[in-house]
C-alpha cells in the first residue's frame, strides 16, 4: 500500500492506528466483531474496524440524545458556523480524503476528489441555509389572530450509506441535518468503513475545538444487523438510507411499522434517449462517462441507451470507437478511466448479468470479462461491456451495479422512446439528447420522463448538489441535498396566536356558554 501516497494520506487523516469503529466523537470504542477493509485496487488490507455491539449502540444513542438537547437550542446560524469550519477542513484534507475514497472504494482519484468537492459544496449550501430555514405566514380567518409556521429540529437522524459514494452521501445528510439542529448517527457501508472513520475524525475534532457535545456526530459500524438497531429504534425519528431496492423495502417497512420517517435513495435504471436530432459527439461523452464512470457503480450510472433507429448504427459505431479508448487499471493512476468493482461478489453479479443478457437473446457488442495479470491481482477489474438488448429482458429491467450498457432501439416518435424509458420499476435519473425543442419539452412535460432527475443534453450522472437529488417509484421517493430537501430533517409546527379579548372559533362555529 505504499504506492500513490496512501500511507501518507492515512496518516494525514489520523488513521495510523485504526482499531475502532464506534464513536460518539472524541471517544472511540466498540466491542463487536472486527471487520477488515481490503482495497479492491490491489487487494491489500487497509485496516480493521471493531463493529458496534447492541450495548455500544445504546451508549451511542444516549450520547446522541443528550447532545440533541443542547444542539437544538443553539441558533441555526451558529450551527452553520460549525458546518462552515467542517467544509474548510475538508478543503484542507481534500487530497488525502479523495485518495482514501479512491483506494478503499476503487473509483478514480479524480472522482474521489469530486466526491470530496460535493461534500465541500453541500457545506457551503448548508451554511447559507442556516439563515434561511423559512416557514410561511398565513392570514388567519379570525380577527386579531396571527398564524404562521416554524420549523423545529427533529432529533437523532440515522444515516445508512452505501459503498459507492462512501462520504458524499453522508455529508448531504449531515450538513443539512446539523444546521437544522439534528444530531446524526451514521452507519457507513461495511465495505468502506475507513472513509467513515476518517470523516468522523474530522468532524469530531471540530466539535471539540468548539466545545460542542461530541454526540452531534456519531459513527456505528457493521452490517445490516447494526442498521436494524436504528430502523427499529423509536428514538430515531428519521432514517435516511441509500442502497438497493431490496434493502430499502426492508428499511421502509421497519421504520413505517413504528410510524417513523424514512428518506430512501434506492436503485436507478437510468436511460439516455438519443433522438435523430441529437449531437452525436455530446451523446458519446455523456453516455460513456455515465456507463463506465465509477465502473458503473453510481445510482445515476447510465444503463440504457434508447436510440432512434434512423441513427442507431451511427451511434453504435461512435460508442464502439470510444470504448476502444478506455483504459482500465489502478484508479490512483490518473491515466486510467476505470478502476475495479468493489469486490468479487460484484464481479460475479456482473458476469451473471452478461450471461443472462445473452440467454435472453442479447447480442454482445463489446465483450466483457475479468482482467487478469499484472496490476489486476485483486480480481475486481472488469471490462466495460455493451449489449444490444430489448427493454423487456428481465436483466435489462434490473439494476446491475457494473459497467454494462444496454443498447435499445426505438422507432417513430419520442413517446415510443419514453415508453421504454419509463417502462422499468426504478425512477431516478433520465436524459434526452436532442436539439429539437419539441422533443426536449415533451420529455420534460407531465407526459415525459417519470424520474426525479430529467436532463437535456447532459448524461444521467453527475448531478450538482444545488438541486434536490432522488427519484420516484422503487427508487424510494426521497430527496436529498439541495432545493428544499432540508425540510425532511425538521418538524413543522403551525402556530396561531390570538391577541384579542374574544375567543372566536374557526369555521364560524358558535359555542355560547
Ligand atoms: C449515488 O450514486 O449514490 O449525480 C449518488 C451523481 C452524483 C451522486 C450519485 N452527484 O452521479
Amino acid at each position: 500500500t505504499t504506492s500513490f501516497g496512501i500511507e501518507e494520506a492515512l496518516s494525514q487523516l489520523g488513521l495510523k492506528e485504526i482499531n475502532n469503529g464506534t464513536s460518539t466523537g472524541s471517544a472511540n470504542f466498540g466491542s463487536g466483531e472486527t471487520i477488515a477493509s481490503y482495497s479492491p485496487v490491489d487487494g491489500s488490507l487497509i485496516g480493521k474496524v471493531v463493529t458496534t455491539s447492541p450495548e455500544d449502540y445504546d451508549k451511542v444513542m444516549e450520547t446522541a440524545t443528550t447532545a440533541f438537547k443542547q444542539w437544538r437550542t443553539i441558533p441555526a446560524p451558529q450551527r452553520g458556523e460549525i458546518v462552515r469550519q467542517f467544509g474548510n477542513k475538508l478543503r484542507e484534507l481534500k487530497e488525502p480524503l479523495g485518495k482514501l475514497v479512491s483506494f478503499e472504494m476503487g473509483k478514480s482519484y479524480q472522482e474521489g476528489l469530486g466526491e470530496v468537492q460535493e461534500m465541500i459544496d453541500i457545506c457551503d449550501f448548508a451554511v447559507g441555509l442556516s439563515r434561511q430555514l423559512h416557514g410561511l405566514t398565513m392570514h388567519s380567518e379570525r380577527p386579531g389572530h396571527r398564524m404562521y409556521e416554524q420549523y423545529h429540529p427533529l432529533g437523532v437522524v440515522g444515516i445508512i450509506s452505501a459503498f459507492n459514494f462512501p462520504v458524499a452521501v453522508w455529508s448531504w445528510n449531515t450538513a443539512l441535518a446539523w444546521v437544522c439542529g439534528d444530531v446524526c448517527v451514521w452507519k457507513p457501508s461495511e465495505k468502506t468503513p475507513l472513509t467513515g472513520v476518517a470523516c468522523q475524525n474530522i468532524i469530531a475534532e471540530i466539535l471539540k475545538e468548539n466545545n460542542m457535545p461530541e454526540g452531534i456526530s456519531c459513527l456505528i459500524n457493521g452490517d445490516y444487523k447494526v442498521g436494524e438497531l436504528m430502523t427499529h429504534d423509536k428514538r430515531i425519528p428519521l432514517v435516511s438510507a441509500t442502497g438497493s431496492i431490496r434493502m430499502g423495502k426492508i428499511v421502509a417497512q421497519a421504520v413505517a411499522a413504528r410510524l417513523g420517517k424514512s428518506l430512501l435513495e434506492l436503485g436507478g435504471n437510468n436511460a439516455i434517449i438519443v433522438t435523430p436530432d441529437a449531437d452525436i459527439k455530446m451523446t458519446v461523452i455523456g453516455a460513456v462517462f455515465g456507463a463506465v464512470g465509477t465502473a458503473g457503480q453510481r445510482c445515476t450510472s447510465t444503463r440504457r441507451l434508447i436510440i432512434h433507429e434512423s441513427i442507431y448504427d451511427q451511434v453504435k459505431d461512435a460508442i464502439t470507437k470510444a470504448y476502444a479508448q478506455i483504459r482500465i487499471g489502478n484508479p490512483l493512476d490518473q491515466h486510467n478511466h476505470v478502476g475495479p468493482l468493489i469486490d468479487t461478489d460484484a464481479v460475479n453479479n456482473y458476469l451473471n448479468a452478461l450471461e443472462e443478457a445473452k440467454k435472453e437473446g442479447g447480442t454482445i457488442l463489446i465483450e466483457g470479462g475479468v482482467l487478469e495479470g499484472e496490476g489486476y491481482e485483486s480480481g475486481c477489474y472488469v471490462k466495460p461491456a455493451i449489449v444490444e438488448a430489448k427493454n423487456s429482458f428481465k436483466i435489462v429491467q434490473e439494476e446491475t451495479f457494473a459497467p454494462i450498457l444496454y443498447l435499445l432501439k426505438y422507432s417513430g416518435g419520442i413517446e415510443n422512446a419514453l415508453d421504454q424509458q419509463n417502462g422499468v420499476v426504478q425512477g431516478l435519473s433520465s436524459a434526452i439528447m436532442t436539439n429539437n425543442l419539441r422533443e426536449a419539452e415533451h420529455f420534460l412535460s407531465a407526459n415525459g420522463s417519470d424520474c426525479g432527475i430529467a436532463n437535456v443534453n447532459i448524461g444521467t450522472s453527475g448531478a450538482e448538489i444545488g438541486g434536490a437529488f432522488g427519484g420516484e417509484k422503487e427508487t424510494g421517493g426521497g430527496r436529498e441535498s439541495g432545493s428544499d430537501a432540508w425540510k425532511v430533517y425538521m418538524r413543522r409546527q403551525t402556530n396561531t396566536i390570538n391577541y384579542t379579548t374574544e375567543l372566536p372559533l374557526a369555521q364560524g362555529i358558535k359555542f355560547d356558554l
